[in-house]
């Protein structure tokens, strides 16, 4: 068992990615929970010569590179990626690498790491990279956990830590409900920002807070309040291109009166002419340093549960959400969980419930779902509506009528369940509140680190069986529990499947990888797509989207070389790679060797 320091923990108001002190109480508890859990030491000392060097770059190159950087950004804001890696956990966490290796740990390292403080810094590293033809990865905060953290894809590649100093939220205009941050600035950070103000606003929050506006909403990630699709509501985009050209999009475009910042760039979301900010979501086309979004005006909402009992009226539960959602009756992005998360949300690993390492049979999950406050259920809906209360009132009406169709279906308020269960952080997630709380499933193994696969699928039951049907026999195939969380937009869903693994069992990551490669391929050849994914499968995800042989990766691959004819800006980000790099062996894809590696027994050992 690793020993765990809880004073270690950052605070927001002394780090930018740290936890508000209101907070601090649960980061201790989960932190402990999650060290009773491990047996990894901290970090193990490294076996090769570091910092890794970039590709093609020699020693003496980089080290004169390096000490150009300093001069430009100053000693203190570049550093060596020279020390042992360190995992840590979410709030104490790593920019040199992927904090949930799924491979060796080193080998998605970084050479180092440099910090700007300002856009000007930006450019001037961008200029930097052309001269000395260094890969730079840029993160905003690194949290992008189970699609990669704070990991380059190419080894060695210089991260640009956007947020350690630039971390401010620069405007609220409470009156017109907008807000304009940094990349540093974390859902914490904007939640009290805006609370300071005393203008009653949300802030959409994902299910965990610690992570980067900007970041997030630009690779497109999801919250769960009516203003839940993150780009969608975005508003303008500051960008620093691979050439070190700086370009404002929408309405900044046009410069405000005497040189001030456009008043509508945070109000209309389209310039004169074609719209670019999409292609500067999940792409390596440019550094995205300033980002406008939209808040939310609080209103009256009310959060409840439905659970359905039996396994095979998922469709049906499905076809009863599909008119909910396109209606808004549905106000907002519900989740639909199954009952594995209900047991793993406690925070309790899976050897509390069972000895076994093979995925939890059915009938041990239903022996211990029983006794817990959800009772026996296969999936547990978590919805929520919003207006004042005759609105929600009437709308409820209409949610309990459809769903009382299915049977068994009960209908749960959050004051109806006792105060540790996870409703409570539901109501929340879904109204504007940051949590913490979903980091509570990762104790589910031991070391845990997690893989999201991700696909789209409409909502439709026949549609959506297809991606279930695939998610749980491949899940079973390769040993791994199946928590699956579908986040449900109106006429598609976010299908989440999540892969649970122990870093300190080689086997259990051979069997992830296998696992995502298989469900991608699958998942493909029936017609559906992951939305989002690690770097490691970008690959692979990016060429499933092969329509008219590639035309999409062939028209990214023109926009790329056009912006980038050096291939220095996170080259194999989406699958998108530069030039330099295209053709020569860096991009991995599904022929590779998951497909003869053995698979595990029953008992989920390896032969
Ligand atoms: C979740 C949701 C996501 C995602 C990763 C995780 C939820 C986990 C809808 O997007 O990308 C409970």
């Amino acid at each position: 068992m690793a020993s765990v320091d809880l004073t270690s923990i950052p605070l927001l108001d002394k780090k930018h990615s740290g936890v508000p002190s209101d907070y601090l109480e649960q980061a201790k508890g989960s932190k402990a929970r999650l060290y009773s859990n491990k047996t990894l030491p901290a970090s193990v000392p490294r076996d090769e010569e570091v910092p890794v060097l970039p590709p093609d770059v020699t020693r003496e190159i980089f080290d004169a590179a390096i000490a150009e950087l300093k001069r430009k950004l100053g000693e203190e804001n570049v550093e060596l990626n020279d020390k042992p890696l360190v995992d840590g956990w979410y709030l104490e966490h790593p920019n040199t690498h992927d904090a949930f290796h799924v491979v060796p740990q080193s080998d998605l390292v970084s050479s180092a790491t440099v910090y700007p403080g300002s856009t000007d810094e930006v450019v001037q590293i961008v200029r930097w990279a052309n001269d000395y033809l260094i890969p730079i990865y840029p993160i905003s905060m690194g949290r992008n956990l189970g699609y990669g953290g704070a990991a380059p894809r190419v080894r060695g590649s210089v991260v640009v830590d956007l947020g350690r100093r630039m971390n401010k939220v620069l405007k609220i205009d409470g009156s017109n409900a907008t807000c304009m941050v940094e990349p540093g600035v974390s859902y914490f950070k904007l939640h009290e920002e805006v609370q300071k103000t005393g203008y009653d606003l949300w802030v959409d929050v994902p299910d965990v807070a610690g992570g980067s506006v900007l970041g997030n909403a630009i690779d497109r990630g999801v919250g769960y309040t009516p203003y839940g699709d993150h780009f969608t509501n975005h508003c303008g985009l500051e960008v620093v291109l691979p050439s070190g050209e700086v370009l404002r999009t929408g309405m900044g475009a046009l410069p405000g009166k005497d040189g001030a910042d456009n008043p509508s760039w945070q109000a209309f979301q389209n310039p004169y002419g074609p719209t670019p900010d999409g292609i500067f979501s999940q792409s390596n086309f440019g550094i995205v340093t300033k980002m406008g979004m939209w808040l939310m005006p609080a209103t009256g909402h009310q959060s409840y549960m439905i659970t359905f009992p039996r396994d095979d009226d998922f469709e049906q539960i499905i076809e009863i959400i599909r008119p909910l959602a396109l209606n808004r009756i549905l106000g907002n992005i519900p989740q639909l969980r199954s009952v594995i998360q209900e047991l793993a949300v406690t925070g309790k690993p899976k050897s509390f419930f069972y000895d076994g390492k093979d995925p939890m049979p059915r009938e041990v999950v239903r022996s211990h779902a029983k006794n817990m406050p959800c009772g026996d259920i296969s999936w547990a809906f978590y919805g929520t509506v919003y207006g004042n209360k005759e609105t929600r009132d009437m709308q409820l009406e209409i949610i309990k009528r459809e769903f009382g169709k299915v049977a068994g279906a009960r209908f749960i308020l959050p004051e109806e369940m006792p105060p540790e269960h996870y409703i409570h952080s539901r109501v929340n997630v879904c109204s504007g509140t940051p949590e913490l709380r979903e980091l509570d499933w990762l104790n589910w193994q031991p070391n845990a680190a997690h893989l999201f696969f991700a696909p789209i699928t409409p909502t439709r039951g026949e549609d959506a069986r297809v991606i279930h049907e695939i998610v749980s026999r491949l899940h079973k195939k390769w040993g791994f529990d199946n928590f699956s969380t579908l986040c449900i937009a109106g006429r598609e869903m976010h299908w989440i499947a999540n892969i649970v693994y122990d870093r300190a069992d080689e086997d259990s990551k051979r069997r992830a990888v296998g696992l995502m490669r298989e469900m991608i391929e699958e998942a493909a050849k029936n017609g559906f797509g992951e939305y989002r994914t690690h770097l490691l499968f970008a690959d692979q995800v990016a060429r499933t989207y092969g329509w008219n042989n590639q035309a999409l990766m062939r028209f990214n691959e023109t926009i790329k070389d056009a912006l980038d004819p050096n291939g220095i800006l996170a080259p194999g980000r989406a699958g998108i790679w530069p030039r330099r790099f295209r053709g020569k062996g860096w991009e991995i894809l599904e022929e590779d060797e998951w497909r003869n590696s053995s698979l595990p027994k029953v008992d989920g050992s390896s032969k």
